[in-house]
């Protein structure tokens, strides 16, 4: 069983890629420490530790550092088995949902819910999210948008809908691959918890149509788990610097770029705040790249990134 501080989550409270990590340790019973991350950069003690990659969650075991959430559950469930939530049925299926989820209806969800915002979104933030993807942020095409994105918001809900009533067998239909809550669910979870959080009243008239799934995510926010412990972003820093990445072994295997351990590469996201975190390649496999990287705050830290949705170039 983890002990309180050897799982460190940075997050913040209204981060939706954060809840799904979030969910998936209270369904594991998993003690985790977190940083509470400002949502805006600057953040000074997360940075020698990721590299510079900026996006919101970042998980921390020692010195890994795990950067993406399907990165973190992919550990998470490697590292803590059980409660199990790669159940069958869930394997591969799990990322294939969260390429959807995390793009077309996560583009909704941000339409309908800062549409709704408005002239309230701080001018700071709308800043910070320009300088991220490198585009407008613009509040009002999202409010003029925003009616259309609650028409997307819906259709995509009501997928899950007919995945619960298409369920077969005892106690199926409860969670959306059979009776038991797994990795499908946690990515399928959070555009309805980020609704839940931010417009409560569209999220719950969508669920008025979409009672199984209204159920459904009822049943996955009674998970209790365990109550964090926060801690400082400067003793997750120290803890860092004070740990041995865990050891792994140097390896490539049929790397279509023909990587080989030791070489100097750079890794971003494909999609936005593309800022590319230079290291020395440990291991690299289809699902996974391990970056070695020095700096005085954190000292030798393994910084870990999943392949689907990452880039990888020689630095
Ligand atoms: N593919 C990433 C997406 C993470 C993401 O976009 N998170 C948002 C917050 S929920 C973010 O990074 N926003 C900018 C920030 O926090 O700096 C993942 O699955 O973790």
């Amino acid at each position: 069983m983890a002990d309180a501080r050897s799982i460190i989550l940075h997050e913040y409270p209204s981060s939706p890629f954060s809840e799904k990590v979030r969910l998936a340790l209270k369904l594991k019973n998993l003690a985790y420490a977190r940083v509470e991350i400002p949502m805006i950069m600057p953040r000074p003690d997360l940075m020698p530790m990721t590299g510079g990659y900026r996006r919101t969650p970042v998980m921390q075991i020692g010195a890994d550092i795990f950067c993406d959430s399907a990165i973190i559950l992919r550990e998470i469930e490697a590292r803590y088995p059980l409660y199990t939530l790669k159940l069958p049925g869930h394997e591969g299926l799990a990322q294939i949902v969260a390429g959807w989820a995390d793009s077309r209806w996560f583009q909704s969800s941000v339409a309908v819910i800062f549409g709704k915002m408005g002239d309230s979104v701080p001018e700071a933030f709308i800043k910070d999210r320009e300088q991220l993807s490198g585009r407008p942020f613009n509040v009002e095409a999202m409010k003029a948008a925003a009616p259309m994105m609650r028409d997307q918001w819906r259709a995509r809900l009501m997928l899950l809908e007919e995945r619960l009533a298409g369920g077969k067998g005892a106690g199926s239909g409860n969670y959306l691959i059979g009776a038991k809550p797994g990795l499908v669910d946690v990515h399928a979870y959070m555009n309805v918890w980020w609704m839940k959080q931010a417009v409560p009243e569209f999220a719950d008239a969508c669920f008025e149509s979409a009672p199984l799934t209204a159920a459904w995510y009822r049943r996955l926010t009674e998970a209790e788990g365990q109550t964090p412990e926060t801690i400082t972003s400067k003793e997750a820093l120290e803890i860092a610097k004070h740990a041995a990445p865990r050891l792994v072994a140097a390896t490539t295997r049929n790397e279509p770029q023909e990587f080989a351990p030791g070489e100097k590469v750079a890794v971003a996201p494909d999609d936005y705040g593309m800022v590319w975190v230079e290291g020395e390649l440990v291991h690299a496999d289809s699902q996974r790249i391990i970056l070695q990287r020095f700096t005085p705050e954190a000292e030798t830290v393994h910084v870990h990134f999943p392949r689907a949705g990452f880039l990888v170039r020689r630095a």
